[in-house]
């Protein structure tokens, strides 16, 4: 296969760095690799150093022909995180996290210079969203494969000629892989401290995180906690290694860290056996409160994910 633009180095004019498939787009960088689902435009792989650094449940179909969302990698939730709020007419037809994630997004643009692979993909309101959200919206979302990170950058507008204002919560849901040898237990997030969160296993709202290092320890393994106005870094770290995961984010104010544990986590119909174990979700979000965009306005967030010692 020959490559989309004349570049230099052995490695790149064997590997194409941008290779639109039917199901899939595979960005390639040296390296590193990326791979995404068009169904949801899911980042479904990130290989950074040689390994994999996403989790992605073996149960999830990842074809454009299924409708369900993919258990793993990047899911993007949007235009509600969780289940849509009730008694609104707005979301009442929504399911859980939305429509953006189950479908199929287009192709928009591609670029490869030598600071990175990036691939444009969009989404606008096809008969089956409009069914289902009546708003109008352009969701832009940039996937960007950088030699030692993967950007993120979700961009949402509020097209000029709407007629109502375009309200909406998001989340970059996203499931990282743990090293070899590594448990939920043994995982750490850093920078929540001080912070309020919603408790969504024990129903309590606006706690006060005291922990410097929140372990992933909750009742029977289980956390799924909403953190408010959480920092622009974020740093995962595990027990007994050096290496670190670091998020940077703007725009999207608050975070989430979730694993069900292995309680709730074997009752998920499409999680592959124990694969609860394998992963921790530390996600960049938009909670509270929804962000209301004015028609010809727009909001944009990035996420990006890199790698320390
Ligand atoms: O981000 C955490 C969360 O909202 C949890 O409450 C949890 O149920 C999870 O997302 C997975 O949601 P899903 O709809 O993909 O099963």
């Amino acid at each position: 296969m020959a490559p989309t633009k004349p570049v230099d180095g052995l490695l790149r004019q064997i590997i194409m760095p941008v290779d639109v498939g039917s199901d899939t787009v595979k960005l390639s960088l040296g390296a590193s690799s990326v791979e995404v689902a068009l169904k949801g435009a899911t980042v479904i792989s990130y290989v950074h150093d040689g390994r994999e650094r996403l989790f992605v449940s073996s149960k999830s179909d990842i074809r454009t022909s299924d409708s369900t969302a993919i258990r793993g990698g990047v899911p993007l939730c949007w235009p509600v995180f969780g289940p849509p709020p009730a008694g609104n007419e707005l979301y009442s037809k929504l399911k859980q996290h939305g429509f953006a994630r189950t479908n199929v997004w287009e192709v928009a643009d591609q670029q490869d210079s030598k600071d990175g692979v990036k691939v444009v993909f969009k989404l606008s309101p096809t008969e089956a969203i409009k069914s289902v959200f009546k708003l109008s919206f352009a969701l832009i979302y940039t996937v960007d494969l950088r030699p030692y990170s993967l950007r993120l950058t979700l961009h949402v507008a509020n097209p000029s000629n709407a007629v109502a204002a375009l309200p909406f919560q998001t989340a970059l849901h996203t499931y990282f892989r743990l090293p070899q040898g590594v448990t939920p237990p043994d995982v750490s997030v850093d920078g929540l401290e001080n912070l309020a969160y919603n408790d969504k296993v024990s129903g309590e709202q606006k706690v006060t995180e005291r922990r410097k290092e929140v372990v992933i320890d909750g009742p029977n393994g289980e956390i799924d906690r909403v953190y408010f106005r959480a920092p622009n870094e974020l740093v995962m770290r595990f027990k007994g290694q050096t290496e670190t995961v670091k998020v940077t984010k703007s725009g999207f104010a608050d975070a989430v860290v979730w694993n069900p544990g292995p309680k709730k986590g074997s009752t998920i119909a499409d999680m592959e056996e124990g694969g609860y174990d394998r992963y921790v979700c530390l996600e960049g979000c938009q909670v509270e409160p929804f962000v209301y965009l004015d028609p010809g306005k727009d909001w944009t967030g990035t996420y990006e994910v890199s790698f320390g010692q």
